[in-house]
């Protein structure tokens, strides 16, 4: 068990030890100390005078962001927190600009997109949070594989607060980062509190570092007020992650000084507590420390806060002139996505073999592995086992285990690593078992993937595949369908398709594009249906959809498995002179809004189909727009062919029952006799 660092309360005890660093390095590290409270004390005026609506302080705790950023080389990423001013600032971003984000200017790093240290800078390596607690924890794990698979000796180091450790994800990316010898140091700031929770309510452990050995990592306990600890205790789990030796956790003592932010106030902290820090303030201690070394004096001291001040004041001042942020509809919407690439054609003269749907997907992740070294993929079982389905069976064996990886189970940390390794440039896949349980992964897929582009501009070429559907028996969670969960995300794409050449090219394209996709493949229609594949290379356009068959009478819209029941359904009503048009819409997020309106606007008849319950569900977008896009042309009201609003039950006849299946022939007659 560690023991603790902080074993007096006597005033500006224990002394810090300055360990022979040059009186160069011992000024620069004040320096660094002094910048970011000096900003806060900035802060904490323009907030008095209602200049500033919000503040978090992490006064106090200075020594831990800046102990951490001046132990680390520039190209080892930061994954800094809402209290960890030292950690910008000591990377040397641009002070105006800073400001300019704190206070949701026109030119800060978001463009008045998200709020304070909501962003990233990859130019300084550093990979700022969203709201979530937790959530970037993984995100390091794939800034660390990337570096791993690339052989460089960097380093990704995460910061968490004591309440944060409690969050899944500070468990799925440390067990993760331990089973893959990541290069990662996961820094707990335990300042004792979490907003007004004290650690006594949060964990039940003596000390957080001592999960270190529940993981498999080493851990240790640090006086988190002295920067000369932190650094020296930063710069050895570097040097061993750097030699291969993987994570670890460290956990830096210290106190909140203020309140959670500045409104919440500090009524909650056990008496006597501030009072006691106060005399450990970091800053004083390494003060002291340097005045006991006859290296710093009042005068220079005062000279040097002079100096930072007036930096400080005239790029707040500039800052504070900045016009807000102007923008047009047009160009936030064009924030959201990196532009699409062309679709490319199968080469000329390519061959093409008859295939079944999984094989399709097969040969989509075969082709984009052998294209492009920059895939790699994540998945549970995935290796040599080949996946629940067998769809990557094989595929460890020609690309090998770095790029064909086994995943503990832990949906949210690989769709986090995965992330990471975006960041980092490459090209990741993340396999769910099954559909259903993506939403173990909720938070990292629509917070965390789908925001980073609109947020700070970093564009993330991720891949996300999940087994959906019915019709195998295999109840409420293993027969889900999840696109509506998605498809009203900003930043995601969501593709269904429902042949084996759709498959392939719009996994392709998937992997070609610079957003995230959510790729949803039908369980049902893994080995039942079958179709040309065509050879080698190609992609089909996201957002455009196929014409499955050519009708005049009435539309039918669906997607994935629909598309099959659909065409039943057209050829059964065919034998009665109906003609059925049937529109596969192929993508849903974007979905072909001009082909659906012209098709319906032709037949003057249109019924939506999906295997996902009707309440909620993708089918209302469509009904909707065709209310507004092709009113006058219809002969009848748009109609609805879904689910019943039940969970995905599992005896067979039960599923029967749920599934529109069996009412589409009905639901079709009745909107013709309309
Ligand atoms: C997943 C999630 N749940 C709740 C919150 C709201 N929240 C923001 S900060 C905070 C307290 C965090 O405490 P801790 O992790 O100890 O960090 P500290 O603020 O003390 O530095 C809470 C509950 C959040 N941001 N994310």
């Amino acid at each position: 068990m560690a023991e603790s660092p902080l074993r007096t309360s006597e005033p500006g005890q224990p002394p810090v030890r300055l360990d022979g660093s040059s009186p160069d390095r011992l000024r620069e590290i004040h320096r660094a100390l002094l910048l970011p409270r000096l900003i806060e004390e900035k802060m904490l005026v323009l907030l008095r005078q209602g200049r500033l609506s919000k503040w978090f302080s992490g006064i106090g705790q200075e020594a831990i962001a800046v102990g951490v950023a001046t132990a680390l080389r520039p190209d080892d990423a930061l994954l800094p927190l809402h209290r960890n001013l030292g950690v910008f600032t000591t990377r040397g971003l641009d002070l105006e600009r800073l400001l300019r984000q704190l206070f949701g200017r026109e030119g800060g790093y978001t463009g008045g997109r998200d709020r304070s240290f909501h962003f990233g800078d990859l130019e300084t390596g550093i990979v700022g949070m969203i709201s979530h607690l937790g959530a970037m924890l993984p995100v390091a794990d794939g800034l660390a594989l990337a570096y791993q698979l690339r052989g460089e000796e960097r380093v990704a180091a995460a910061f968490i607060g004591d309440g944060g450790t409690s969050e899944g994800d500070f468990h799925e990316a440390l067990n993760l980062a331990a089973v893959w010898k990541l290069p990662v140091l996961f820094l707990i700031e335990n300042n004792q509190y979490g907003l007004s929770t004290p650690v006594s309510e949060q964990y039940a452990c003596r000390n957080l570092a001592d999960r270190g050995v529940g993981y498999g990592m080493p851990s240790d306990l640090v006086d988190g007020n002295d920067v000369m600890a932190v650094q020296r205790a930063v710069a050895k789990a570097a040097e061993r992650a750097r030699g291969g030796g993987g994570p670890t956790l460290l956990e830096f003592l210290t106190f909140r000084m203020r309140g959670h932010e500045e409104a919440s106030g500090t009524a909650y902290v056990a008496p006597g507590l501030l009072r006691e820090w106060s005399q450990r303030d970091p800053i004083v201690r390494f003060e002291e420390a340097l005045a006991r070394a006859a290296l710093l004096d009042d005068d220079v001291r005062d000279r040097l806060r002079a100096e930072l001040r007036s930096a400080i004041d005239s790029a707040a001042e500039a800052a504070l002139a900045a016009p807000p942020p102007r923008s047009s509809p047009e160009r936030e919407l064009a924030e959201v996505y990196e532009p699409a690439p062309e679709p490319v054609p199968p080469a000329p003269g390519s061959a093409e073999r008859e295939g079944r749907y999984v094989d399709a997907i097969a040969d989509g992740l075969r082709t984009a592995l052998e294209r492009d070294p920059r895939v790699v993929l994540l998945g549970q079982d995935i290796a040599e086992y080949g996946g629940a389905f067998k769809v990557t069976a094989g595929l460890a064996g020609s690309f090998g285990r770095s790029r064909v990886r086994n995943t503990p189970i832990i949906e949210s940390g690989a769709v986090g690593a995965a992330l990471g390794l975006a960041l980092e440039g490459f090209a990741p896949m993340v396999e769910m078992q099954f559909a259903g349980f993506i939403s173990c992964a909720f938070n990292q897929v629509v917070n965390n993937v789908a925001k980073t582009r609109y947020r700070w501009g970093a564009p993330v070429r991720l891949v996300i595949r999940a087994p959906v559907g019915g019709g195998v028996g295999a109840g409420p969670f293993h027969s889900q369908n999840v696109e509506s969960w998605f498809t009203a995300v900003a930043g995601l794409k969501v593709v269904a398709p429902a042949t084996p050449a759709d498959a392939k090219g719009l996994l392709l394209a998937a992997f070609e594009d610079g957003n995230p996709v959510l790729f949803l493949e039908h369980k049902a229609l893994y080995r039942s249906e079958r179709g040309p594949i065509p050879d080698g290379f190609y992609t089909l356009p996201l957002g455009r959809a196929r014409l499955a068959r050519s009708g005049d009478d009435v539309t039918l819209l669906t997607y994935g498995v629909g598309v099959r029941w659909a065409l039943e359904a057209a050829a059964a009503l065919a034998e009665e002179d109906v003609s059925v048009e049937v529109l596969d819409l192929r993508t849903l997020l974007p979905w072909d809004v001009a082909a659906v309106t012209e098709s319906v606007r032709k037949t003057g008849r249109a019924l939506v189909l999906h295997e996902a319950p009707v309440t909620g569900g993708f089918g209302a977008e469509l009904a909707a727009t065709l209310q507004e896009r092709a009113f006058e042309w219809l002969d009848a009201p748009v109609a609805r062919l879904g689910a019943l609003d039940t969970p995905v039950p599992f005896a067979k006849e039960l599923e029967e029952l749920h599934s529109p299946r069996g009412r589409l022939l009905g639901a079709l007659r009745e909107l013709l006799a309309y």
